[in-house]
């Protein structure tokens, strides 16, 4: 028989889908394992390689946990609100709600065919109104906390895009999307006050296993930085300018100070004649945005005519304004010390201001000044703290000067508006009366009305701004006009909880004044927290930290039980094109799987994956490596067909007598069965993937090789159990030969995963006894089952022995195998 994978996939993936995924539930109130995939944006390219590399991941320790007797938690669904659908749909002229169903429903068919075993009767889409209903909800939540504000900031803009952009969402000064470069606005926008969770957010990061490159990028994210500030006065007014430092230590060589462009105080204390060049340099700054205005090299700036004294040298300081001091950190203000500090060192220069050192690597040592010294170090030209070192002369400035201890996050608050059509709206009502009016919750879901243009008009308004009579309503509590607000949420949005919507599925269409209802206690505390999640390293601080963000707003409401959502991560690697360099459509290196589920089948698609090397790591496309996987599942496909009991049946007429294992080659064939058992379930433990199929490989080669010679029930339980261990990795060819080759009724994913027992997992070396004279003198580790010849080189090589055999010659040996040799003489 042929391995024609093409009708046994289809087949069990037929019969899988037939009894509603119940195959893959399990009842264990004890014992539960919760098997994330980062959801997917369901684009209309369809699955690539990374999507498989990581969903196969999870499938196959889905199984496994399975097979172990856990209730396994394994969903899957659809991320698919934002932009670029919404852009489709408008080149293809059709909606963006049509766009995204057939886009999913080619998704699926993809899934299905790599036969990963998701429990469908879980699937969530984010732009299901019974899903956003709960989206809605939880702003309405926040809203209600003070969590959630409306304010006129300043915001990236993307004019390609034609939409705000989070500072998550702007990299390297351009739009993280179109690559655009992202200008500056100011704008009235929906926040969310995630920097109230800042230091939650950092701190719990310790209970959780993720890679530390991960956690090390959220905590730079959030970016907690500790210092003091203290209060500097202004020469001839009755005002303060408050700075921001880290290093108070520095303060008798702080030379001047700096404001930032958007200060308040900046254009109250500029001095008559400097005022026309201050305000210019306010105009340009204004065009350029933080992140251009740090990524700037050459610093510029203008003096404002101002002076302020040093509270701790009591001298007179000048009083600049510049944009590399940026508004939104800290007081806007800054002492600057360049002796110390490269910003402030270049600034100094260019513009011939005083630079004194103050801190000394040793206490000794200048610097000559041709670089500064941001070291820690000892105290100079410091007054009453000459000679102290710099971390402990901090402090004790403090108190000298009565500088409060503060400190600073990078993390801003999360800009939550779009003015894009394609996203949840959000729920509130303004009325020129009431103010803000968040909806009912019996009003949830708020419907995103069907529109006929998706164009933003020149006031920045989002396409729901031109459905009049969507946008005009009675204010819910004075009953007054007034207007929805017309700005939709952000793509990350939906997906900051969609891991309590799996649990929850059942009970999505709960109305939302139930929401206690919805919310099932029971349902939460036996799933959560996730025990793995497995994704791609590029959601590290977007959608990861504003999951965590909503989840601890959620416990706070005593909605989720756990304080985090995500117990363990882990991300796979980045798979290559072939050449080594990152697949893209202009290099021609693409691989789409589904060509390769034709050629070969899912089954050695998920093997390929899994055998191209650790999970982590980066990796390149190898087509040798493909066929050489096929060639593996061919074999143990031949394998079953060659000696299953109704292939023996047919040939038993001209069947030729069957030499038998000695009952050594059969222990010894036990034993590597059980020794592959042992590590593949530890390799499967550790995510260890590629060495779990080497390990498989392995078996299935000496099996080959003995596979004639053994009764048929041996043979029987050595193919069962190559096929139950190879299952979760190959699950249709091993669902094939276990059900018509070895003729069970039930399905191989209900087997109990096996155990390797330790009897056959002695090592096999033993400590080998050497005499002399019958007297013994040492023991000696060695492989097992070496003969004479071997042995006695070896005892002759130990210097104990040579000892006592030094000139004496040895009139016999005796030997007994795996056990002794004695020298007489
Ligand atoms: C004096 C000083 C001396 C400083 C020295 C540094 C070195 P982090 O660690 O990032 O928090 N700073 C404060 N507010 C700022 C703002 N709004 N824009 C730009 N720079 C600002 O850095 C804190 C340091 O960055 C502060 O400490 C301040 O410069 C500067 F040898 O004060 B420092
Ligand atoms: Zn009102």
């Amino acid at each position: 028989m042929r391995y024609d994978f093409k009708k046994i996939e289809k087949k069990w993936q037929d019969i899988w889908a037939k009894n509603n995924y119940k195959i893959w539930q399990i009842n264990n109130k004890a014992k539960k394992f919760y098997l994330l995939d980062m959801f997917p944006y369901p684009s209309g390219e369809g699955l690539h390689v990374g999507h498989v590399e990581g969903y196969t991941a999870s499938d196959i320790l889905s199984r496994f946990y399975r097979m172990k007797g856990y209730d396994v938690l394994h969903p899957m669904g659809f991320d698919a609100f934002g932009l670029p659908a919404e852009v489709y749909a408008v080149k293809m002229k059709t909606l963006p709600q049509e766009l995204v169903a057939k886009n999913v429903k080619k998704f699926k068919e993809q899934l299905k065919a790599l036969g990963f075993s998701y429990d469908w009767t879980k699937e969530i889409n984010t732009t299901d109104p019974d899903y956003y209903k709960w989206t809605q909800w939880i702003f309405l939540k926040l809203f209600e906390r003070g969590l959630a504000y409306e304010a006129e900031v300043p915001v990236n803009w993307c004019p390609h895009c034609q939409t705000v952009l989070a500072d998550e969402e702007v990299v390297a000064g351009c739009c993280e999307r179109c690559g655009q470069p992202v200008t500056r606005k100011k704008m009235k926008q929906w926040m969310l006050k995630i920097t109230a969770y800042a230091d939650r957010l950092l701190k719990d990061l310790d209970l959780l296993d993720w890679p530390e490159r991960v956690k090390t990028m959220q905590r730079n994210w959030i970016g907690r930085s500790e210092g003091y500030e203290l209060n500097f006065k202004v020469k001839g007014f009755d005002e303060y300018i408050k700075v921001f430092t880290t290093r108070l230590d520095t303060i008798f060589g702080a030379t001047f100070l700096v404001l930032s462009p958007e200060h308040p105080l900046v254009l109250k204390i500029a001095q008559k004649n400097y005022r026309r060049e201050v305000e210019e340099y306010l105009y340009h700054a204004g065009q350029r945005s933080d992140l251009e205005r740090q990524m700037e090299k050459e610093k510029t700036g203008v003096y404002l005519g101002a002076l302020a004294i040093n509270p701790a040298t009591r001298e007179e300081i000048p009083i600049w304004v510049s944009d590399y001091v940026l508004m939104n950190y800290g007081t806007g203000a800054i002492m600057a010390v360049p002796a110390h500090d490269q910003r402030d060192f270049d600034f100094a220069q260019k513009y011939h201001l005083a630079i004194r050192e103050v801190i000394s690597p040793d206490g000794q040592k200048q610097n000559n000044l041709e670089a500064p010294y941001e070291g820690e170090g000892i105290l100079i030209n410091s007054g009453p703290f000459n000679g102290q070192k710099s971390e402990e002369a901090r402090e004790k400035i403090a108190l000298y000067l009565n500088a409060r201890p503060a400190v600073n996050y990078k993390m801003r608050d999360w800009v939550f508006s779009r003015q894009r059509y394609w996203g949840e709206p959000i729920p509130i009502i303004k009325c020129p009366k009431c103010g803000y009016v968040p909806l009912k919750e019996k009003d949830l879901p708020l419907m995103l009305p069907k529109v006929k243009h998706y164009e933003i008009s020149d006031t920045a308004e989002s396409p729901l701004a031109k459905i009049k009579d969507w946008v005009n309503v009675k204010c819910p509590k004075c009953h007054g006009p007034a207007q929805r607000e017309t700005n939709t949420m952000p793509q990350w949005a939906g997906s900051s909880w969609y891991y309590l919507a799996y649990i929850l599925k059942p009970k999505l269409k709960t109305p939302a004044s139930e929401a206690k209802k919805f919310w099932d206690q029971k349902l939460l505390k036996h799933w959560l927290p996730v025990d793995l999640y497995i994704g791609g390293i590029e959601h590290a601080v977007l959608h990861l930290l504003y999951a965590r963000f909503w989840h601890k707003f959620l416990y706070d409401l005593k909605i989720v039980p756990t304080p985090e959502p995500f117990k363990r991560l882990v991300n796979q690697g980045i798979i290559l094109g072939e050449n080594g360099e990152k697949m893209s459509k202009s290099l021609g290196n693409v691989v789409d799987p589904l060509t390769i589920i034709k050629k070969y089948g899912a089954d050695t698609l998920r093997l390929y994956e899994m055998f191209m090397g650790p999970l982590t790591d980066p990796k390149p496309w190898s087509t040798n490596g493909i066929s050489g996987v096929y060639r593996f599942l061919l074999r143990v496909w031949q394998l079953a067909q060659n000696n299953g009991p109704k292939a023996k049946k047919e040939k038993s007429a001209k069947a030729k007598p069957r030499i038998k294992l000695t009952p050594k080659e059969r222990y010894e064939l036990e034993q590597l069965r059980h020794k592959t058992i042992k590590k593949v379930t530890e390799d499967l433990e550790a995510l260890r993937f590629n060495t779990a199929i080497s390990a498989l490989m392995e078996y299935s080669n000496r099996l080959n090789f003995v596979s004639r010679l053994l009764e048929k029930k041996e043979w029987q339980k050595h193919l069962a159990t190559l096929v139950i261990l190879l299952s979760p990795f190959a699950p249709h060819l091993s669902e094939e030969i276990w059900r018509s080759v070895l003729g069970h009724k039930n399905s191989i994913q209900k087997e109990k995963w096996p155990r390797a027992s330790s009897r056959y997992l002695k090592e096999s070396e033993i400590a080998f006894i050497i005499q002399i004279n019958g007297k013994m003198r040492q023991t000696l580790k060695v492989k097992a089952d070496l003969d004479e010849e071997a042995i006695k080189k070896l005892a002759l090589a130990q210097p104990k022995v040579k000892k006592y055999l030094a000139g004496q010659r040895v009139k016999k040996t005796i030997f007994i195998k795996n056990k002794l040799i004695n020298f007489v003489i």
